[in-house]
């Protein structure tokens, strides 16, 4: 029964063409390898090692093996199996890694959910995924988990199981699935099945779920490993949240566990734990976001946490200014590589013996000789060597396409398979990318990717909006800020109200409004529609005008 679940799994995942499968995988860069193969292979190379810490907690290799193990045990007690589905939402935690690597190993494939999502994302995620499984934490951050999950039970008769990691009340405890009775599951996962889901960011109503294949991923995870020097002497400090494919898989934790190195587990991001962290295990690597490696350099001349151990720091998904980027080394003390990824697959980094302009002006190069790269106009033409264009990218680890949207997969990706990345590009004479804007429907807050249709058709929903218009504001900090400009049916209508409304329809906070502007009418373009552009200009202007006018309105 399982079996063909999967395998029409699989066939609502378009891959690659055998054409291709059959050339990546003659290349090497495609092995026979699962996510639990590559795990036992680690277990028997460095058993005794640690793997993993959070906290006061070390987990060796041969431990994690097992536990993982034993966890798919409880986990197939439960019922799950090949071609089930599961959304996991757990923070940075030993419980997510042993989580999402027993799930694998029984071919039950886990979206991986924010911490930060919240019911509208969760429940979609669980409904178009046709998750069986929810696996959550108790209380994060002042969020009970619990009471998503209770919400999400009403509304998905699907969703037969919630587990939570923590004080479980009516639901399933994570510990009791470790008491789990062997013989264990052997791995039922295939090298070329889907392995997770990652979403994609800045989704509308319909998810983008974004199909990872143990092959594909395993070698964007090796590659990754490799291109920032990766080795078993390797201390990474997972401090983003460990869903996101930057910490999880570029090369992130995962980089580090084929790597046979120790992946350090914080709670938060901050400066603060971040530098503790580094102090006490010696961390040599971490990755961020660039408003966090701003606020760790505005942090660190204070600081007296030794960090003398820390190679290099990744920063990635958004764009680093070149004056950030400059100050990395004298304020850090290590050296920077810039990361320029996606979900979607592409990984372009800075090289580790990169110049110091190199690694300040550019986000790097594809990482695998592999990845095509294609710079094109409006008109789809290749646009000549060093001129802007948006890029267009194909490779042994770039998806061919989403799960189950073939309408949006025929917008997203050419004839030819070439994902549209709607990234405006330039490259330079050795062959690096400058990110210089933008050419798609996205609002990027200081790497938190979001759509600002479904914050507009959230809005819309409030009876009190006429109509909407959601666009990014350039801010110093976050690359960007969520203004919402909103045409109101009554002259009441405050912003609190707005985002009161936009909670409790159960939106994440990054995606609410930072900002709301009531206006009697859109500008127009030419053609009738709401004109961003000057929506765009209009904030600028009143930016400048009063700069601290915060949402007042
Ligand atoms: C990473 O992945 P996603 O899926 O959250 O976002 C991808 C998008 C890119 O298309 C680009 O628009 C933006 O994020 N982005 C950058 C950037 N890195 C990502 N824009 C400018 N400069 C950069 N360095 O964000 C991601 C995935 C894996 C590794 C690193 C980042």
């Amino acid at each position: 029964m399982h079996i063909d679940e999967h395998a029409a799994l699989n066939a609502d995942c378009p891959g690659w063409p055998e054409a291709y499968r059959a050339r990546y995988r003659a290349a090497g860069y495609w092995g026979d390898e699962t996510f639990a193969g590559m795990l036992a292979g680690a277990a028997a190379r460095h058993g005794a090692r640690t793997a993993l810490i959070e906290g006061d907690t070390r987990v060796s290799y041969a431990d994690l093996a097992r536990r993982v193990e034993v966890l798919a045990g409880g986990f197939a007690a439960l019922g799950l199996g090949r071609g089930d589905r599961a959304v996991v939402q757990l923070p940075n935690s030993v419980a997510f890694v042993e989580t999402v690597l027993a799930l694998t190993r029984l071919g039950t494939v886990p979206v991986l959910a924010l911490p930060s999502h919240r019911r509208l994302e969760i429940g979609r995620f669980c409904a178009f995924a046709g998750a069986r499984l929810f696996v959550t934490t108790d209380r994060l951050n002042g969020f009970d988990h619990r009471a998503l999950a209770r919400e999400l039970r009403a509304e998905a008769p699907g969703l037969t199981h919630v587990v939570i990691d923590g004080a479980a009340e009516e639901f399933t405890p994570l510990d009791s699935l470790r008491a789990a009775a062997g013989p264990f599951p052997e791995d039922a996962a295939r090298p070329g099945d889907v392995a997770v889901f990652q979403i994609s960011g800045g989704t509308t109503g319909v998810p983008k779920l974004i199909p990872r294949r143990h092959d594909e991923y395993l070698y964007n995870i090796a590659t990754a490993a490799r291109a920032s020097g990766m080795d078993a002497g390797t201390v990474y400090l997972c401090a983003l949240p460990i869903a996101h494919n930057f910490p999880f898989a570029c090369p992130g934790v995962m980089g580090t566990l084929l790597s046979g190195g120790t992946a350090v587990l914080a709670p938060d991001p901050g400066p603060e734990t971040g530098f503790a962290l580094i102090e006490r295990h010696r961390v040599t690597l971490t990755s961020l976001v660039p408003p966090l490696a701003l606020l760790w350099m505005q942090e660190a001349p204070a600081s007296r946490r030794d960090r003398s151990s820390l190679r290099t720091l990744q920063v990635g998904g958004a764009k680093l200014g070149r004056e950030a980027a400059r100050r990395v080394r004298p304020t850090l003390g290590c050296r920077l590589q810039q990361v320029f990824g996606m979900a979607e697959g592409l990984i372009c980094c800075t090289g580790l013996d990169d110049d110091d302009e190199t690694v300040a002006l550019t986000q790097g190069r594809p990482m695998s000789p592999a990845d095509e790269i294609r710079v094109v106009d409006e008109a789809g033409n290749d646009v000549p060597p060093g001129e802007p264009g948006q890029l267009l990218t194909r490779g042994p680890y770039t998806i061919r396409g989403y799960y189950r949207i073939p309408e949006h997969d025929a917008a997203a990706f050419t004839p030819d398979g070439f994902y549209r990345t709607g990234d405006i590009v330039r490259v330079t004479g050795d062959g690096s990318l400058i990110l210089s804007g933008r050419d798609k429907d996205q609002i990027n807050r200081g790497g938190e990717k979001l759509s600002p249709e479904e914050v507009e058709n959230l809005l819309l929903a409030h009876e009190g909006v006429h109509d909407a218009a959601v666009v990014g504001l350039p801010d110093a900090e976050l690359g960007e800020r969520v203004c919402a400009f909103v045409i109101p049916r009554d002259a009441g209508l405050k912003p609190l109200a707005l985002t009161r409304h936009l909670r409790l329809k159960g939106l994440a906070a990054f995606k609410i409004p930072d900002q709301f502007r009531f206006l009697d009418r859109f500008p127009e373009t030419g053609v009738g529609k709401v004109s961003r552009k000057v929506l765009r200009e209009m904030l600028k202007q009143a930016h400048r005008a009063s700069p601290a006018t915060g949402t007042e309105g």
